[in-house]
């Protein structure tokens, strides 16, 4: 790999991937790729902390691989893979569980969170979880992680347990920075309750617009989408709904929010709506096209997950080896096959 900086980020194979996942964080990854040897990976792992039927699980990560690259990443220039096809994912989870306190993992507001939704599986995986994902990160020595908003509560822990282990053992792991949106569309929020966040795993459909919904069902999603009763197009506090559409409207057609308040001055709810699905729709035509190319071609999806699993698990066992020296592991002499 050439010798730039590094980025690694995920999404966990649950739902389908939203706009919400799109603008913070895969947009995000399309436009770093150039720049830095990136590892994109389908977090399987972190997806069984919440019950998966088997069929469906495997069908939709491979889906999710597809639609990393229908947006625009490159799989064979970037390490585009499995987490479970990487063991050391997990090894290096286990070993950062003995460096990580409950008061930290109790702390964390996404475990709060799923407990409260699925409060008959509240497993010790859902707790562990920050642990995983930090283990993600630190395997590759990552300097940048492109995540949303939700996430920087994690990759505070991640620093805080890369700087305890390294701190004890000496330098081992890089202290990686997160990169997230800079402006207008920071958290993109549910299209039916916009106090929350748009979220992949919402039972009410109405409330996401996924990356491979039709014309049809983005237009029908955004005419219903909830807002007040006024009827500026102005970026104001408590206006959550309107405030959303402004800040998708923004996003996809990278317009400032004051250019998108100017050009809809004089203009109602309805032209506004009906202006922000044409441009998610046009935004999003060319990564459903892609998709429904790049489903056909199995050979071609299954050499990019099976070469980017080899490469991420010869830099991982490096940085696991490491680890296991400092540990004061014995060395493992036996010969790889
Ligand atoms: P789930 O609902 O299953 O918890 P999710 O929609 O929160 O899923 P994740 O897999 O947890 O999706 O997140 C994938 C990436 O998308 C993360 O980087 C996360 O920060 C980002 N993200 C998720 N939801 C939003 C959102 N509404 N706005 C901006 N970024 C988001
Ligand atoms: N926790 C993340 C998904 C995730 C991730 C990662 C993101 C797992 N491991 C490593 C960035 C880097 C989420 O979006 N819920």
């Amino acid at each position: 790999m050439e010798d730039k900086k590094v980025i690694f980020s995920g999404v966990q194979p649950t739902g389908c991937i939203t706009l919400g996942n799109y603008l913070g964080a895969l947009k995000n990854w399309v436009e770093l790729q150039n720049d830095y040897n990136c590892l994109f990976s389908v977090v399987d792992l972190h997806s069984i902390t919440v019950r998966q039927d088997p069929v469906q699980l495997r069908k939709r990560c491979v889906d999710f691989l597809i639609q990393y690259l229908a947006c625009g990443i490159d799989g064979e220039s970037n390490i585009v893979y499995f987490q479970s096809h990487v063991p050391q994912h997990a090894e290096l989870s286990w070993i950062l569980n003995c460096y990580t306190y409950l008061g930290e993992l109790s702390r964390m507001t996404q475990f709060k969170d799923k407990s409260a939704k699925h409060e008959n599986n509240i497993n010790a995986g859902l707790f562990t979880y920050p642990v995983l994902m930090a283990s993600d990160i630190l395997l590759y020595q990552t300097d940048l992680v492109p995540v949303g908003h939700d996430q920087l509560q994690h990759l505070e822990l991640t620093r805080d347990i890369a700087i305890r282990f390294n701190h004890i053992y000496g330098d081992t792991f890089k202290v990686p920075e997160p990169y997230v949106v800079k402006s207008g569309a920071k958290r993109i929020m549910s299209l039916q309750n916009p106090t929350s966040k748009m979220s992949k795993s919402d039972p009410n459909e109405n409330g996401y617009i996924s990356i491979l919904d039709t014309p049809d069902a983005i237009l029908r999603k955004i005419k219903r989408a909830v807002t007040d009763s006024g009827s500026t197009i102005k970026f104001e506090e408590g206006r959550d709904g309107i405030n959303n559409l402004i800040s998708i409207y923004s996003a996809v057609t990278d317009k400032s929010v004051s250019e998108v308040e100017a050009e809809f001055d004089s203009k109602g709810y309805g032209d506004f709506k009906l202006a922000v699905a044409e441009a998610v729709i046009e935004h999003l035509r060319p990564v459903r096209e892609r998709y429904e190319d790049l489903k056909k071609n199995k050979d071609y999806i299954e050499k990019i997950y099976s070469e980017g699993a080899q490469r991420a698990a010869y830099i991982a066992q490096k940085t696991l080896s490491k680890v296991h020296r400092r540990i004061g592991y014995v060395d493992r002499k036996y010969i790889k096959k």
